[in-house]
């Protein structure tokens, strides 16, 4: 069993990247070339541009903006208005899936696959649910969830399911979350010009709007998600470029509601479209994914992983991609004019991401089906138009099992429990490991990629250095797909592990690196800490568990970063969040937060002192609890 390296991607990246030249695609290896040095205003975050009377921009001569506002207020202000970003676009993610899931029925194109999930919700929310048809409650409890966004008085339903002591923070610190939309609104009222200026007041919104987004329409986003595709179970895949067939129709999914990607695996294997593919000469069809559409796809499907946020340009650079359908977020807009130089077609869906040179088929809940189905069509019709002298497809690829919810989690530790822990179904096996030092910890890995650092090293390197320090990893996102790319989602990467943590592989015959979702499913991860809390009698802050981003890049990352921290855990990041111009800001966010909510940020760009970092902070919390 070997790796990939990092090396190896460059490698098949460069290759690919001689096709590009060839026909004369732009990429974003030469972007980031005409866009560096980035502005040093900007990357400090003192830039000001709120109101006409600017832009301001703070600098030794010019301490304050013309409304007198001083480099703080800009800092923090800038900050919260990331985060709103990122909180939206989540949440807007969770509405859709609320709205797909009212749309759901018993001879529609969306069932409920997991009725014992939607049960479960609908009793965890007060519904009653005897004697009820299943679709009736899918439907009711869709718009409960629906009205989530913009209840008039309390907070989210949710967030219940923390621990007590969680839940008494949230209250006392004045960050409990609101509706969702109004976490956002009332983020965009604070930073409006004239508002606040207060970094203390400015940082405590960009919490609770994290957490609006965490604990509410993230969260909401993978529950119904599950209920109406079904809660992931482990399975294998596998990723990286060379899952896609030169002999298919490649048809690649990419963005992030299932919705639209569930349909296309659909109906991309549907006897009658594959029959369709071979009339046109090819031998089947392969849908492959990127980004976290892909996550989703994998987990519940098993459908393999091109590749992840920064390898999203290889899939049209190989020749070999009849059609790249997207719905929302992450999406380059350089997909467009890149499929000009090849065959293949760029499908967007979604009136939320409408972009040049593509062409749109709008994909409703409504239409699904017959959506779906044009949409391979139109792969499949694009199959002849390939041209064969600039095909290549790097044969790079990893087995990975991935699929590992919290459900999967808890059912597969069981099989790790020894004669002294005999309760089934809870986390206590994985408690057990923890506090024997089998397992010194666990870190969840999350996030992007982003030119500033070496794409997928970051995650790759510390992924493997916890590994080696008996440190289990959940990882989720882009980072996940890194991880599958390298190969520590094979089973056989135990071999890279410590002894302890190899030990647990073996016995729960799982790889070292539990794939548990997408990004909003770092939703998952706050319920497995929350249970770890819960059946361990510990505060969530307590538990040897850090999070960490160390190749993030987008607003959606730092909305995650604030809840995850919100919840308790100490976040890692390997790019700063524009906060370095504040020396205010960047201590709150790095100690001064500490004081409400039991947690807070590093930022380092050094990535081997960033794993160094963690690993220190889960022995310094191991220490604390003298195990
Ligand atoms: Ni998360 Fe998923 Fe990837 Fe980053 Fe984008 S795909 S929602 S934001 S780039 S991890
Ligand atoms: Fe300048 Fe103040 Fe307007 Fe910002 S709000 S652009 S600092 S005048």
């Amino acid at each position: 069993f070997k790796l990939t390296t990092v090396e190896e991607f460059e490698a098949a990246t460069n290759r690919l990247l001689e096709t590009g030249a060839k026909v004369g695609a732009d990429a974003w290896q030469l972007r980031v070339k005409n866009q560096t040095p980035h502005c040093k205003f900007g990357e400090q975050g003192v830039c000001c541009r709120i109101c006409s009377m600017g832009p301001c921009r703070i600098t030794p001569k010019a301490p304050r903006g013309i409304c007198g506002c001083d480099v703080h207020g800009i800092v923090a202000r800038n900050y919260l208005k990331f985060t709103a970003g990122g909180s939206a676009t989540h949440s807007d993610h969770g509405r859709e899936i609320c709205h797909t899931l009212y749309c759901s029925s018993p001879d529609g194109a969306y069932k409920v696959k997991d009725p014992e999930k939607l049960m479960k919700i609908a009793k965890e929310w007060g519904v009653e649910t005897e004697g009820k048809d299943i679709y009736d409650l899918a439907h009711e409890v869709a718009v409960l969830g629906l009205e989530e966004y913009g209840k008039v008085f309390g907070t989210q339903r949710f967030l219940k399911r923390a621990p007590k002591h969680t839940q008494e923070i949230w209250e006392r610190e004045e960050i409990a979350p609101r509706a969702i939309d109004r976490e956002v609104s009332c983020s965009l009222h604070m930073t409006h010009m004239g508002c606040s200026s207060l970094p203390e007041a400015l940082i405590r919104q960009s919490l609770r709007s994290g957490l609006s987004d965490g604990w509410g329409g993230s969260m909401a986003g993978t529950e119904f998600s599950d209920v109406l595709f079904g809660t992931p179970k482990p399975i294998d895949t596998e990723a990286n470029l060379g899952v896609m067939e030169v002999e298919n129709v490649n048809i690649v999914v990419h963005g992030h509601d299932p919705s639209l990607s569930e349909m296309i695996c659909e109906y991309a294997d549907d006897p009658e479209m594959i029959a369709y593919a071979k009339s046109k000469g090819a031998k089947g069809i392969t849908v492959s994914g990127v980004c976290c559409t892909s996550n989703e796809v994998a987990m519940r499907r098993g459908i393999p992983m091109a590749g992840n946020f920064l390898q999203q340009e290889n899939v049209v650079l190989t020749g070999a991609c009849e059609a790249i359908v997207v719905d929302v977020q992450c999406i380059f807009p350089a997909l467009g004019p890149l499929s000009k130089c090849f065959h293949t077609k760029f499908i967007t869906t979604s009136p939320i991401a409408q972009m040049p040179d593509s062409e749109f088929i709008r994909f409703n809940a409504e239409t699904a089906a017959e959506n779906a189905k044009a949409i391979v069509k139109a792969a499949i019709d694009n199959f002849e138009n390939r041209k064969p002298d600039l095909v290549y497809i790097p044969d790079m690829k990893q087995k990975a099992t991935v699929g590992y919810s919290l459900e999967a989690i808890v059912k597969t530790l069981d099989g790790v429990t020894n004669s002294q822990v005999d309760e089934l179904g809870t986390t206590k096996p994985l408690i057990e490991c923890i506090t024997s030092g089998v397992i010194r910890g666990a870190v969840a890995m999350v996030g992007c990629n982003n030119p500033k650092i070496r794409p997928d090293s970051a995650h790759i390197e510390l992924m493997k250095k916890l590994i080696a320090n008996d440190v289990i990893i959940v990882a989720s996102g882009c980072s996940a797909q890194a991880a599958a790319k390298a190969g520590l989602m094979d089973k056989q990467a135990k071999d890279l592990c410590g002894a302890g943590l190899k030990r647990v592989c073996e016995l729960a015959d799982i790889p070292p690196v539990l794939h548990m979702g997408s990004c909003v499913d770092i939703s998952r991860m706050m319920n497995l800490v929350a249970e770890l809390a819960k059946d361990s009698g510990l505060n969530i802050s307590q538990l040897p568990v850090v999070g960490c981003a160390p190749e993030w890049m987008s607003e959606k990352a730092v909305s995650i970063g604030n809840y995850v921290v919100a919840t308790g855990i100490d976040t890692y990041l390997g790019v700063d969040p524009y906060v370095s111009g504040s020396d205010k800001v960047a201590e709150l966010l790095t100690s001064g937060i500490r004081d409400w909510v039991e947690a807070a940020y590093t930022v380092e760009k050094d990535i081997d002192k960033l794993g160094d970092a963690m690993m220190a902070r889960i022995e310094e919390k191991r220490a604390a609890l003298g195990i």
